[in-house]
């Protein structure tokens, strides 16, 4: 069936991050996020420079980097604006709410002063969106909650991702999508203006020695019904991750619309 297209989708969606990723995708005509998980601060950097015009989402786990502080910040949100992309920090939060209301908006990373979008478990149960909403709503923030994962032998699924899917309904101010990998088969058509990213992406199917799962745009957009991949050793880990990234982006892409035609 024919999906509608990302401005489509812009229309309707319920908070401001996902109307503000679902306009820059269809503009900048890119639905890749690269996940850098590189160690140094360094490499981070030159890595948001180099791919940046391929990408909508810079995803990043900041708790890998050597270095971290407020010149850092303020290079990488320098690097956001002047590629128009968003930055995803990849926490993964998943504890009670009061907890994560600290974690999110405190310690030494102060993820909601910088993060446009992070993500959470549901397995603390709602009080987790509630606290990260009581920090990330007023400051324009959005949330995707883990509804499935790529990893073998993972447990996020059947009734859990039900609930998962029924939580983003509710909180629709707040939450901007999930984290998933076969949406179509779950996800009920009532909220186009929710954002699925695929990670567990190459441009071959395969995997790693610690559990990784690969599928590639093709199949992670066309078949699995998704909206975003996301790809990091198959790209910082190429010996050219620019070149790589524009492959990306052009897989990426020619199955977003040829899933909008179909
Ligand atoms: N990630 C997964 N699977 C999930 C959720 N998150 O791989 O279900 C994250 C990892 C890593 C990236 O934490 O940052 O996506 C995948 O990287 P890779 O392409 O190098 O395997």
């Amino acid at each position: 069936p024919k999906r509608q297209s990302y401005e489509q989708r812009a229309e309707v969606a319920k908070n401001a991050v996902s109307k503000q990723l679902l306009n820059l995708m269809a503009k900048k005509k890119t639905n890749l996020a690269i996940a850098a998980d590189v160690a140094s601060t360094k490499q981070l950097l030159a890595l948001a420079d180099q791919v940046g015009p391929h990408i909508c989402v810079f995803k990043t786990h900041v708790d890998i980097l050597d270095t971290w502080n407020a010149e850092v910040q303020g290079e990488l949100q320098s690097l956001a604006e002047k590629h128009d992309f968003l930055i995803f920090e990849d926490r993964k939060f998943a504890d009670i709410g009061s907890t994560v209301v600290a974690q999110y908006s405190g310690g030494l990373y102060r993820i909601a002063d910088w993060a446009h979008i992070t993500n959470a478990h549901l397995v603390p149960g709602p009080g987790i969106i509630q606290g990260l909403k009581q920090v990330g709503l007023e400051k324009g923030r959005g949330l995707l909650l883990l509804a499935e994962m790529s990893s073998k032998g993972h447990l996020a699924t059947g009734s859990y991702t039900q609930a998962v899917a029924a939580a983003a309904e509710e909180h629709q101010d707040f939450v901007a999508g999930f984290i998933s990998q076969t949406p179509s088969s779950w996800q009920p058509q009532s909220s186009p203006g929710l954002i699925h990213m695929t990670p567990g992406v190459q441009l071959a199917k395969g995997g790693d020695n610690l559990g990784q799962q690969y599928n590639t745009p093709q199949s992670v957009i066309g078949g699995a019904g998704s909206d975003v991949i996301i790809v990091g050793r198959g790209i910082y880990g190429a010996s050219d991750p620019r070149e790589t990234a524009q492959q990306y982006q052009e897989a990426g892409w020619s199955a977003y619309l040829a899933s909008v035609s179909a």
